[in-house]
């Protein structure tokens, strides 16, 4: 199926929200005859998509893929550069160790590591990062901007905006960002970050983006431990996710803010950022490695750094943190 059709189907199966859709309507909206339409259908079972056909009502889909593949990812995606280049693995123990050593090797800039299941992915300073088999996104991205390294955390806040603006795009629901690098819905994390980089005194070799998306799972594939602070775009959505079509969206997302920022400075993000931050104007604690602040949060500087106003209306800067409401 060409590529464009199979986009344009399915866009039209995710907006019809599980009614069904009539085959004189696809048919209309594609261009093509009913026998054609019938062969896009047959086409995208093969593809794993299950679908109810019942005559005079039409079509819907009833249960897409588990799995995903390159070649999915591929189709349809709109990038010019980001993710030209995949590297699809089923299960690795950590997408960013495999994207470190491509990098080490020269992989160009754009290169994309997914996997199906993580055994050991990471979070900041070394932490778990949960990532079962065919239900989220795991995946990083190799980077090679031109900027001295101490700019490398803004893109860990351009990554957090495009990746909102994805799962705005595709699910329709408004995420909120709590800095650096949490993505949460109904005020549980979705979404985890990671941004490392391979450089040297003043200049950056690579960056690599380390994206965790919670898609699919349900509550109960979620540890204990996670069950109250955790969620996935399908626990919050009530309906299964096509996880290529996000990969795609964010990638998309990522290349045109990745441009603006590139040639027009952070600022525009900052602008962006804002709008999802939640924890802004906020009284908060600041946990680092040096200790624990509290106080309120005042916005980000110019260079992405938090503000926090102390009780005594002294401000510290922090660039690294875990920041938690204060709630009392
Ligand atoms: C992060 O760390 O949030 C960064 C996560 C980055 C994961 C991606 S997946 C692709 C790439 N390959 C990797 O190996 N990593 C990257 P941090 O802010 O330190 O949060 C970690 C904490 O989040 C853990 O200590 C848990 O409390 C919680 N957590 C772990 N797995 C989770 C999940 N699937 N969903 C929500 N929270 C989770």
């Amino acid at each position: 199926m060409a590529t464009e059709i199979r986009t344009k189907l399915l866009k039209m199966f995710t907006k019809s929200n599980g009614e069904f859709l009539s085959g004189q309507k696809i048919s209309e909206e594609l261009g093509c005859s009913r026998t054609a339409v019938w062969k896009h259908i047959e086409e995208l079972r093969q593809a794993g998509y299950e679908l109810e056909a019942i005559r005079r009502k039409g079509y819907r889909i009833t249960k897409i893929p588990e799995k995903i593949s390159s070649n999915e990812i591929s189709l349809g995606l709109k990038t010019l550069n980001l993710g030209r280049v995949i590297h699809f693995e089923e299960s690795v123990g950590s997408t960013q160790k495999i994207a470190h050593q491509l990098a080490h090797d020269g992989a160009l800039e754009g290169t994309l590591v997914v996997a199906e299941e993580q055994t050991s992915g990471r979070g900041r300073l070394n932490r778990e990062w949960f990532s079962p088999k065919y239900t989220g996104v795991w995946m990083s991205l190799i980077l090679r901007p031109n900027l001295p390294p101490a700019k490398a955390p803004q893109l860990t806040l351009l990554t957090a905006v495009a990746i909102s603006q994805a799962i705005e795009e595709v699910t329709s629901l408004r995420p909120d960002i709590k800095w650096p690098n949490d993505i949460l819905l109904n005020k549980k994390k979705t979404v985890g970050i990671l941004t490392e980089m391979q450089a040297e005194a003043d200049k950056i070799n690579s960056v690599i983006i380390g994206i965790g998306i919670n898609v699919n799972q349900q509550l109960e594939h979620f540890p204990e431990e996670l069950h109250t602070i955790a969620t996935s775009l399908s626990i919050e959505l009530k309906k299964p996710i096509n996880r290529a079509e996000l990969i795609q969206m964010v990638l998309l997302k990522f290349e045109n803010l990745y441009q603006i920022y590139l040639e027009h400075g952070f600022y525009p993000i900052k602008l962006l950022w804002e709008s999802y931050a939640i924890s802004i104007g906020k009284k908060i604690i600041a946990r680092t490695i040096t200790g624990t602040l509290t106080g309120t949060a005042k916005g980000i500087t110019e260079d992405g750094v938090l503000m926090l106003e102390g009780e005594d209306g002294k401000i510290s800067y922090i660039h690294s943190a875990d920041i938690e409401l204060d709630n009392k």
